[in-house]
């Protein structure tokens, strides 16, 4: 990637040119997926998180012209207020939101290929993106799962959110040969739940034994990402069954409102805060800062092993 359109701030500049933990974090999430001003205070959580557990957190974006990683406060607050008006960028969307000098937040999937221009392996989000329930017409697979199976990034997630068919999510990351780790259990999370009924690929408990997995991996060669699998912590976890009652509203509601492609998962997330009065977006945030500790010790245990 052509330098003068990839500019990492002189912290991770340096952090990555002296072989230092460095974790990416997302922007979708701040600008499309919580509200303002809760967008904020986690997005700066998030990053402060990172920092206490000896790492350097690189919030990734787009704005005047060039892909950013890290942001200053006052960048951060600024696509925090953005919100919606914000692009959602996906891999497809990068250029056109660089050339047009617009503001523009990254998916899971714009942010790894981001992440992995910049030299970083470790990136924190909320959850992927995965195959849509009834994707067999719509066809709406999320390119989190593509760029998943193409570029060389761990990603650290508490799994995916049960708006989206978890068997079929998993079908698809078998077949581009994602391996699928979970944390501390043998299932894979359901976001705002530990468990979704479905075994994860693997089970790994430390953050040391994660990262000999990571080099593992990349240095057999294998050029794909890494889904690190971490459940919600149980006191901060919704029953399964409750979630399902305002999906199934909101999925309703989406689909009489003719909502789909992009706008889908920012609308669903809007109104699962809504029916649920908040507490999915609370858990959301805890899941996220639970994320944060986690990616910033495998980070650093990466950093520890010989390139
Ligand atoms: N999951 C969340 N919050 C989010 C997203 C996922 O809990 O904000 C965002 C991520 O940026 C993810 C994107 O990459 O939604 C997936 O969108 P789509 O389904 O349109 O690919
Ligand atoms: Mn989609």
């Amino acid at each position: 990637m052509k330098t003068d359109w990839l500019r990492c701030a002189p912290e991770v500049a340096d952090a990555l040119a002296d072989g230092c933990p460095v974790v990416a974090l997302e922007s979708t999430i701040v600008a499309h997926g919580m509200p303002y001003p809760q967008n904020l205070t986690t997005a700066q959580a998030v990053e402060d998180l990172i920092r206490s557990h000896g790492a350097v957190p690189a919030t990734i974006a787009v704005m005047d012209g060039a892909i950013r990683v890290g942001l200053s406060a006052a960048e951060l607050e600024q696509l925090a207020q953005a919100g919606a008006q914000a692009l959602k960028l996906s891999r497809r969307d990068i250029a056109y939101a660089v050339a047009q000098r617009r503001l523009g937040a990254t998916t899971v999937a714009a942010t790894m290929l981001c992440a992995q221009a910049a030299g970083i392996r470790v990136f924190v989000t909320g959850g992927i993106g995965g195959v849509h329930r009834g994707a067999q017409q719509s066809m709406d697979i999320s390119a989190d799962l593509m760029e998943l199976a193409r570029t060389p990034v761990a990603v650290v997630c508490a799994g995916a959110k049960s708006i989206l068919d978890l068997p079929l999510t998993l079908e698809v990351l078998e077949t581009q040969g994602v391996p699928v780790v979970a944390v501390g259990q043998e299932g894979f999370p359901a976001f705002y739940s530990r468990e979704s009924g479905l075994k994860a690929d693997f089970r790994i408990d430390e953050p040391a034994a994660l990262a000999a997995f990571l080099r593992c991996h990349w240095g057999l060669g294998l050029s794909s990402g890494v889904v690190v699998a971490n459940p919600v912590p149980a006191a901060h976890e919704i029953p399964a069954a409750q979630v399902e009652v305002w999906i199934a509203q909101a999925l309703r509601e989406a689909d009489e409102q003719g909502i789909h492609g992009k706008a889908s998962t920012p609308f669903m997330l809007k109104r699962l805060a809504e029916l649920s009065q908040g507490r999915s977006l609370a858990t959301n945030i805890e899941l996220v800062k639970h994320n944060a500790v986690l990616g910033a010790r495998l980070a650093a245990n990466l950093a520890r092993l010989p390139k």
